[in-house]
């Protein structure tokens, strides 16, 4: 390495150190929402992948797909920080004034951070730092203007910036918005209910015109009493989840979920209605609500995979919002829009039947399902099942949704599974368990064999929850067969029909067929 190549590599170091303090810098100030600069990077990467190359990552590496994708965006924006810090420096050098160096690199960054994401004090927290790096690698009092940094001094930009990165993580993870991170189920003490979960959003439950204190008190306890009921219910299988999941699956488009306040949020009625409508928070929790039991399923999960769960949700049935605001359904299609872009359509019909959660399992909404409103469209799979709703338009003619413009299908009917994930030994004995979801059409029969197909036992079976879009847990004991054996599991539905055997991949309509697991001995 000669002189040059060396001082070249240093000042790639330094810049690249500007653009990792960058980084770093915005998620101090934001955490994990739509503000941190890689988030719209993320964003827009995902949006522009081809479809087959989507549909390959959400089969072959699931969610891992996502974490990739947000690593190759914190890449992209490390690299065009340390682009500007380069530019920068390079100016300073060319105009002989060493403090425009970090002054140019980080305006620039400001600009562009602010252009992406929109939020100035996001922009600051990564202008700052990028600045800070390349003035400390550079600006040596006593050796002369514009001086390139040297091997020290690249190393501490490196070693600086980690530091500051651990610093950053710290404060970016204390500022992520506590209500993405709550869990699903509220503590199940006595008042740790709404409060559990309500998170940094008070506002969805102590609004002015919100339900009154014993409004919110009555829904809690009946949803209380429901959740009671549905653990009553559970089967007592070792490893099989109850009928209300302890950890309700996500799936996303991007990996930064939008931040909602109920405060903000309002419904825009658009397209073929007569006037527009627009709905705010406060209007909607002036209906009647009640607690209601919905699965959803995502159409790209893998046949025996654990992209199928349920909660109570609070709702309130679209039918009365439509009415109120004088809506008729009366066009063929809907698209449904939200907050992060997403947009699906489907058939009007559907959205009769079609609710809006404003509450999940005796608690607000979290953001991670869609603080503070979401639809839930039974009998259709997951994608149909709006997050961050901000918008219905009633269309006269059919069009694309986000994932049907990259090949998917994910209009119901959701199909029909058996999963077979809880298997118990105890004494001899063999206990496999595990869930079905037959969609609005119910699941009356699940039939295993231990035999690889040859004979069937019905299994044991949960009593139904009383909503009509919901799943059932199954459960079969034998004595062990002391051998390796195939254990197979079919569902029918309550008009008898039985679960198709032949198997197909998710893409585009789902997975299908009889799920199967090999038990040694
Ligand atoms: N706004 C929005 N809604 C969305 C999505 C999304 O990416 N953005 N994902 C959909 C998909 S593919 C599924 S399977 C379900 C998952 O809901 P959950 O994350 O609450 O489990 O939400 C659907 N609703
Ligand atoms: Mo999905």
């Amino acid at each position: 390495m000669d002189l040059t190549d060396a001082s070249r590599a240093y000042r790639a170091a330094v810049a690249v150190a500007a653009g990792g303090a960058a980084v770093a810098g915005s998620y101090a100030v934001a955490g994990f929402a739509p503000a941190f600069l890689v988030a719209p990077v993320e964003g827009a990467l995902a949006r522009r992948m081809p479809a087959a190359l989507v549909r390959y990552a959400i089969v072959l590496l699931g969610d891992l797909g996502q974490q990739l994708n947000l690593l190759a965006a914190a890449a992209l924006v490390v690299l065009a920080v340390a682009g500007l810090t380069l530019a920068g420096h390079a100016l300073a050098r060319r105009a002989d004034r060493p403090a425009l160096g970090p002054v140019a690199a980080g305006a620039a960054t400001f600009l562009a951070a602010l252009a992406a994401t929109g939020a100035p004090a996001s922009a600051l927290g990564a202008a700052l730092p990028a600045a800070a790096v390349l003035a400390a690698a550079t600006l040596r009092p006593g050796r002369g203007p514009a001086v390139d940094p040297g091997r020290r001094s690249a190393l501490g930009a490196l070693a600086g910036t980690a530091g500051f990165g651990a610093v950053a993580y710290l404060l970016g993870r204390s500022s992520t918005s506590s209500s993405a991170s709550s869990p699903d189920l509220p503590s199940s003490s006595p008042d740790g209910g709404e409060n559990g979960a309500a998170g940094g959003d008070a506002s969805a439950d102590s609004g002015d015109d919100g339900p009154s204190g014993n409004e919110s008190d009555r829904e809690a306890s009946a949803a209380d009493r429901l959740l009671g009921a549905a653990a009553e219910a559970s089967l007592d299988v070792e490893g099989l989840e109850p009928l209300v999941s302890e950890s309700f699956y996500t799936v996303d488009i991007n990996a930064v979920d939008p931040e909602v306040a109920a405060a903000d949020w309002d419904l825009r009625v658009t397209g073929a209605v007569d006037e527009d409508v627009t709905l705010t928070y406060d209007d909607l929790r002036g209906f009647d609500t009640r607690q209601q039991f919905n699965t959803l399923r995502c159409v790209g999960e893998s046949l025996n995979g654990k992209k199928m769960d349920t909660a109570l949700w609070e709702v309130v049935p679209v039918a009365d919002v439509l009415a109120e605001a004088g809506v008729e359904l009366s066009e063929c299609c809907v698209v449904l829009r939200a907050a992060d872009d997403y947009f699906e359509e489907f058939p009007a019909e559907a959205l009769r039947e079609a609710v809006l959660a404003v509450g999940m399992n005796g608690g607000p909404l979290p953001r991670a399902h869609g603080h503070p409103v979401r639809a839930l469209v039974p009998g259709h799979w997951g994608e149909i099942n709006v997050k961050w709703l901000t918008e219905i338009e009633v269309l006269a003619e059919p069009v694309d949704g986000y994932w049907e413009q990259r090949g998917w299908h994910g209009t119901g009917p959701v199909k029909t599974v058996a999963k077979l994930h809880a298997v118990d030994r105890a004494d001899g004995r063999i206990t496999v368990g595990g869930h079905a979801y037959a969609g609005t059409r119910g699941i009356d029969r699940v039939e295993v064999s231990t035999d690889g197909g040859d004979t069937w036992t019905d299994a044991r079976l949960s009593d139904p929850l009383p909503d009509g879009d919901t799943w059932r847990q199954w459960a079969h004991e034998y004595g062990a067969p002391g051998e390796t054996h195939e254990v197979v599991v079919r569902a029918y539905e309550d008009d008898g029909t039985r679960q198709p055997r032949e198997e197909t991949d998710p893409f585009p309509d789902g997975p299908s067929g009889w799920v199967s697991r090999t038990i040694e001995p």
